[in-house]
């Protein structure tokens, strides 16, 4: 499939950051959906139309949503539902550095100034926002959102849908679980289990998800 007909999933703030981008790096974007059609996005320059509902991305033909919108559980939601589509190539702001050997999979999003350094692998959906730095050989999972300015060191590991808040910084090696928040100036000194939240420096554990 190709790329011709990408639909932003989302017309917020995020959104907004994400069709920057795309204008920057000459990726055209073909709609966005949103439940609102005066979304915040709409006051932005070269903002493509409001296209119907989700049904418009599962039966068109050529149609590749990408996910827009910041909040991780409903980007899991939305994942479940749009099930089998294909999801449009990562977009990647043109100021961002990406070694050749890192890998962006289906559905990503790097934003400008971050950098993504070797042989890192930054899985499907996920977010890597403005300025983070993400070191080489770092595992990025599914629908994890690297915040902006945070730094991930070397060889560190974040689990599928978590959060890294901004300005974070996680030192090399550390295993950070799925699910898991990691609050904005944390330094995360130590391993983090599944589902935990943990804030400042070093970072301590404050809650436990269900
Ligand atoms: O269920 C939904 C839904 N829920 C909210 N379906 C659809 N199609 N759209 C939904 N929305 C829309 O998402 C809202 O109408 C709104 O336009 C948009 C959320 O925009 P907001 O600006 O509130 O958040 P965001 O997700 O774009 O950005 C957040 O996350 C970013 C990573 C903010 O916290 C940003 O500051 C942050 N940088």
């Amino acid at each position: 499939m190709t790329d011709t007909h990408i639909i932003l999933i989302g017309g917020g703030g995020h959104a907004k950051v994400m069709l920057d981008a795309a204008l920057c790096a000459g990726v055209a974007i073909h709609g966005f959906i949103d439940d609102d059609p005066d979304a915040p996005i709409t006051k932005l320059r070269g903002c493509p139309g409001h296209v119907g509902g989700f049904d418009e991305v599962t039966s068109r033909t050529g149609c590749c949503p990408i996910l827009a919108i910041g909040d991780l559980e409903l980007r899991a939601r939305l994942i479940d539902r749009f099930g089998d589509v294909d999801f449009a190539s990562p977009i990647i702001h043109p100021s961002a550095i990406v070694s050749a050997s890192a890998g962006i999979a289906l559905g990503g999003f790097v934003g400008p100034g971050a950098v993504v350094n070797a042989d890192a692998k930054v899985c499907s959906h996920a977010i890597i926002n403005s300025g983070a730095i993400v070191e080489h050989d770092v595992r990025v999972g599914i629908n994890a959102h690297v915040g902006p300015r945070a730094a991930l060191g070397g060889g560190v590991v974040v689990g599928n849908h978590t959060l890294i808040g901004i300005g974070a910084v996680v030192l090399p090696g550390v295993k950070i679980g799925s699910s898991v928040v990691v609050g904005g100036g944390a330094v995360v000194t130590q391993d983090v289990g599944d589902g935990e939240t943990v804030v400042g420096v070093p970072a301590r554990v404050v809650g436990v998800g269900v």
